[in-house]
């Protein structure tokens, strides 16, 4: 559908319109009493949210591909129904295909003047069928208010149980990661990525002063990013989950990816939300499977502990 037909099925005034964004990719532009945010049909892919009176909440990178075939690179890509490389053919695309399909909008809503509800929907096509031979119907549920919340659902629409990895990989954007910590996964085990998958305990707060590429493990908590230079916090609730990633690439790596500036390390965290590792989850026929996240800002005048 194009930005007019979207408008005339789904736009809501005061709340909701649909144009052409970056490289003329259709995105929802939401804008209603309380945040703003900007979604691409692109991946499912919400690449803005801000509340009022805060700076944008994301990071997203300045060097970001808006093209099929593509994950853009910020925001909050979808990992699904794979997490990571695929198991078997590392062929297939890294983080599974949500976030590089193009997306159906399914429903609009607006419950107040302060909240606007838009779902997406993603469901099995001869091209998903290639990759992964199930069917599903993947819906993300996006309610923007002064809390953004995220509520990925999966269906199995199909004559089998299947096994889904996924995440809601949300990029963070903070005024200086040399002054930022990661509170919430303080007493945590994680699977370091980057040392052979070991197992290894987090000791207090998380520090990112090098690349970080982590899976902490059995944790329903919320994290909390305390960001001294924007005085600010962000809090990342879940449900849904048992497995939080952190992930900062640091230099080396960002120097790598064409699509992330060189010294965009310093002002990102990812804090995903998850079922990776062993919290990968069995879908049976007709039933369902939601991860949830929730993200909000708070600004703090003094951060303790900095
Ligand atoms: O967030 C964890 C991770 O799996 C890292 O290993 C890194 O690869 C990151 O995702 C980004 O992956 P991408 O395919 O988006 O470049």
């Amino acid at each position: 559908m194009s930005p007019d037909e979207l408008n005339q099925r789904f736009a809501i005034q005061d709340h909701l319109t649909f144009e052409a964004g970056v490289n003329k990719l259709t995105r929802a532009l939401v804008d209603n009493q309380s945040a703003r945010a900007e979604i691409y049909l692109h991946g499912g892919h919400l690449t803005s949210f801000q509340p009022n009176g805060q700076s944008p909440l994301l990071w997203m990178s300045d060097l970001a591909r808006f093209e099929s075939g593509k994950a853009i690179r910020g925001g909050v890509p979808i990992v699904w129904p794979w997490f990571g490389a695929h198991t078997i053919d590392p062929s297939k695309p890294q983080h599974g295909f949500a976030r590089t399909s193009q997306w159906q909008v399914a429903e609009s809503s607006a419950p107040s003047g302060s909240e606007t509800i838009l779902k997406l929907c993603l469901t099995n096509n001869a091209e998903t069928q290639s990759l992964w031979p199930h069917s599903f119907e993947l819906t993300l549920r996006i309610t923007v208010s002064e809390t953004l919340r995220l509520e990925l659902t999966t269906r199995n629409t199909g004559k089998t149980p299947f096994e889904i990895g996924c995440a809601l990989h949300s990029y963070f954007a903070v005024g200086d990661i040399a002054r930022t910590t990661i509170t919430g996964l303080d007493d945590c085990h994680y699977l370091d990525q980057l040392d052979d998958n070991k197992s290894k305990a987090q000791q207090g707060a998380v520090v990112i002063n090098e690349e970080v590429d982590r899976i902490y493990r059995e944790t329903e908590d919320e994290c909390t990013i305390c960001d001294e230079a924007a005085r600010r916090y962000i809090h990342v609730g879940k449900s849904g989950s048992r497995s939080t990633v952190v992930w900062n690439p640091w230099s080396l790596k960002a120097q790598g990816m064409r699509d992330f500036p060189d010294d965009g390390y310093r002002s990102m965290v990812c804090i995903e939300t998850a079922n990776a590792a062993d919290d990968t989850r069995t879908v049976d026929p007709g039933e369902n499977h939601s991860l949830i996240q929730l993200i909000s800002g708070r600004l703090g005048a003094s951060l303790p502990g900095h």
